[in-house]
């Protein structure tokens, strides 16, 4: 059932669907060498404590990805797996500071993720969008560098976005930078209450002018906020998997996904980081219809709740509603 129903993802790192054997084809290809001796090897150190310890191998990882092509085939890759998974609308982030910082141009990066997106709209009939993250962890000063270095591509992208290490970086650090985003015509979204607190979904609303919630499922704690948060339909972009791998959840049986849908929240399901968390989305509404014995209405509510959290014209979600 799950693979009949049509879906959108909106919550993607197309640098975290780097599968291991690309990425040795893309070190091959570059004469990188890995500090890892097989494929095997490296899915053996995809053990995590928390979201730093993901986030220091996953950095790491993104070396290989040096030109347009990496970028296109690392895109192309992923779009596969989406018409495997009968995915046809994507909202893709990438953070341009993690290959920007290392001496890749912004514009081979975004050149070979768009080729690849248009080309799946083309043969594969995916359509999609792309949002541009900021990491957290670095300032602001910098990701404003990134912003105004962006505006060339600004037609491409549908947005802005918050990623990276969550807690001691709170959402009002970015402020002018989002304000200058959506001055530019850019959507926002963040990423909050992952790691962080629920006060940090308040300020990705209040300071970022965040239309939509990456995690979020730290709302619980705050009574007033979950409130708010149906009052107001704001989108949960939700990642099992990736909640159990990093730890948010000690087991995937104790996740407040049932939770949050069955308070009338808009929760959707979504990948993260497929290649490093162990499924790409199908794996993810499998795992908690089976840990959270979730009946076949309440996965169709979740797979109506991504066309409606989406970021698609309204006549295009009414096409596949
Ligand atoms: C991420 Cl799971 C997660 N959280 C925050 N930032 C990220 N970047 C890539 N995956
Ligand atoms: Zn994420």
């Amino acid at each position: 059932m799950i693979h009949a129903l049509p879906k959108a993802e909106l919550h993607l790192h197309i640098e975290g669907t780097l599968e291991p054997e690309l990425m040795f084809e893309l070190a091959a290809r570059n004469n990188i060498q890995l500090p890892y001796h097989s494929v095997e090897d490296v899915r053996r150190a995809y053990e995590f404590s928390d979201l730093q310890s993901f986030l220091d191998i996953y950095y790491a990882g993104a070396g290989v990805l040096q030109t347009e092509q990496d970028f296109y085939d690392l895109t192309w890759a992923y779009l596969l797996r989406c018409q495997q998974d009968n995915v046809v609308h994507t909202e893709i982030f990438f953070d341009p500071q993690t290959h920007t910082d290392r001496g890749i141009h912004f514009e081979t990066v975004i050149k070979g993720i768009h080729s690849a997106l248009q080309e799946g709209e083309k043969k594969l009939g995916i359509t999609s969008q792309i949002i541009m993250c900021f990491l957290r962890h670095l300032s602001a000063e910098a990701a404003m560098q990134t912003l105004e270095m962006s505006r060339p591509w600004h037609h491409w992208m549908i947005g802005v976005g918050l990623d990276s290490s969550e807690v001691g970086h709170p959402p009002e650090k970015f402020k002018a930078v989002f304000a200058r985003a959506r001055h530019y015509g850019l959507k926002a979204v963040a990423h909050a209450g992952e790691e962080g607190p629920a006060d940090y979904i308040w300020g990705a609303i209040k300071s970022l002018g965040a239309e939509r919630i990456d995690h979020g499922v730290r709302c619980e704690d705050d009574q007033q906020l979950v409130n708010y948060l149906v009052e107001h339909q704001v989108p949960l972009t939700v990642c099992p998997l990736s909640n159990e791998k990093l730890k948010v959840f000690s087991h995937l049986e104790d996740h407040n996904l049932k939770s949050m849908l069955n308070k009338g929240l808009l929760v959707t399901v979504n990948s993260d980081d497929p290649a490093y968390f162990g499924g790409y989305v199908n794996d993810n509404y499998r795992a908690v219809q089976s840990a959270l014995s979730l009946t076949d209405d309440e996965i169709c509510q979740l797979v109506k709740n991504s066309f409606n959290a989406s970021f698609i014209s309204t006549e295009l979600r009414t096409g596949y509603l």
